[in-house]
């Protein structure tokens, strides 16, 4: 049943269904890497400049941990609403339903935010883990060791793959006690009669670039997830495997390559029957790190840089006070 209250908000929803109902055919070049693969790093540069986008297997993170983490937060999510909202509004970092950032962005999810590092920890993040079970803290903190260390392979993978003598030179970014890593858990409940409403095309998460390093996704086996390819304008469905790793790069990547990695447009729909659930870590810098292409990259391309120097605080500022779809990284380019 729709809750009066929330009808400005659905008719936000239905009132983004500009996408209009294309056919998301079911994309199978998704690039697949084993991390085991001696030639995994060629795989993975290949994938990052063909689609933006791959799923690695054999990544050494047991099932195990990542169910557990599933769990933990369906309970979370199975709390009646007043509850969960004690760990809300999400300042960004909290728990959230609908709302997405602070320009007006809905979408049929909810979710929770937290700050992954120790060091620079919100209190948002704190009290929602201090109000919660000590097995959701536990499966939180485990889960982010695992899922970190996918992120930095995955990284040293994309530094060697480039010819980059350093192959710490972005983890270390992540690795660092001030990195501003985050991990976000998104709930996309079973949409039901809102699906035929909306015209059989309700949006869970609409499409955006990930403003961070590279970005870690693991979901249950529910599809919903969509990248756009490199045309800007094909939007294609990807099988989930709730046993692999998705990564996407994101913005700063883009720009530490010069543009040759590019960030990947994503999406989410929703399902009418099946709840999807999935988490993402989100591999960033520290606030101060200075986001610019690597000199050895414009040094061996032979090019400038394509874009003004700025800090990551100071894209995460701008970031964080854009709609979800505008494209942010226009703001710092060089014209
Ligand atoms: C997209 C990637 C991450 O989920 C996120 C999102 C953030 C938020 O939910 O608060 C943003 C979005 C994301 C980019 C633009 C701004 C900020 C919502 C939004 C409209 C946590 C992030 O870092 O940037």
């Amino acid at each position: 049943m729709v809750v009066l209250s929330q009808q400005a908000t659905l008719n936000e929803l239905f009132h983004i269904n500009k996408y209009k109902p294309t056919n998301h055919h079911v994309f199978k070049g998704v690039p697949e890497v084993d991390l085991s693969d001696p030639d995994a790093k060629t795989q993975i540069v290949n994938a990052c400049i063909e689609f933006g986008f791959f799923k690695v297997i054999n990544h050494h993170v047991p099932l195990d941990l990542m169910t557990n983490l599933e769990n933990e937060t369906l309970k979370f999510f199975g709390q009646p609403q007043i509850e969960k909202e004690k760990a809300g509004p999400p300042d960004p970092f909290g728990y959230g339903s609908k709302t997405i950032g602070t320009k007006g962005d809905v979408g049929w999810v909810e979710y929770l935010l937290l700050n992954t590092n120790p060091d620079v920890v919100s209190l948002k993040s704190l009290q929602l883990l201090q109000q919660n079970t000590k097995k959701f803290r536990c499966a939180v903190e485990d889960y982010i060791v695992g899922v970190k260390e996918v992120c930095c392979e995955v990284l040293e993978l994309i530094a060697d793959g480039l010819g980059i003598k350093q192959r710490n030179v972005f983890s270390k970014m992540v690795r660092d006690e001030k990195s501003d890593s985050c991990l976000r858990v998104n709930h996309y409940a079973a949409c039901g009669e809102l699906q035929a409403l909306s015209g059989g095309n309700l949006i869970g998460f609409g499409e955006h670039t990930d403003p961070q390093i590279i970005s870690v996704l693991r979901s249950n086996n529910i599809s919903g997830l969509q990248i756009c390819l490199r045309d800007g304008s094909s939007w294609v469905s990807i099988p989930p495997d709730h046993t692999s790793f998705f990564i996407s790069v994101g913005d700063s990547l883009q720009v530490m390559t010069n543009g040759g990695l590019k960030s990947v447009k994503h999406r989410v729909m929703t399902d009418t029957n099946m709840s999807r659930l999935s988490m993402i870590y989100f591999g960033g810098p520290p606030l101060n790190e200075k986001i610019v292409p690597l000199p050895s990259i414009l040094v061996s391309k032979e090019e400038q840089s394509l874009y003004k120097e700025f800090t990551w605080r100071e894209y995460k500022n701008a970031a964080y006070k854009s709609r979800l779809s505008y494209n942010r990284l226009s703001l710092f380019e060089k014209k």
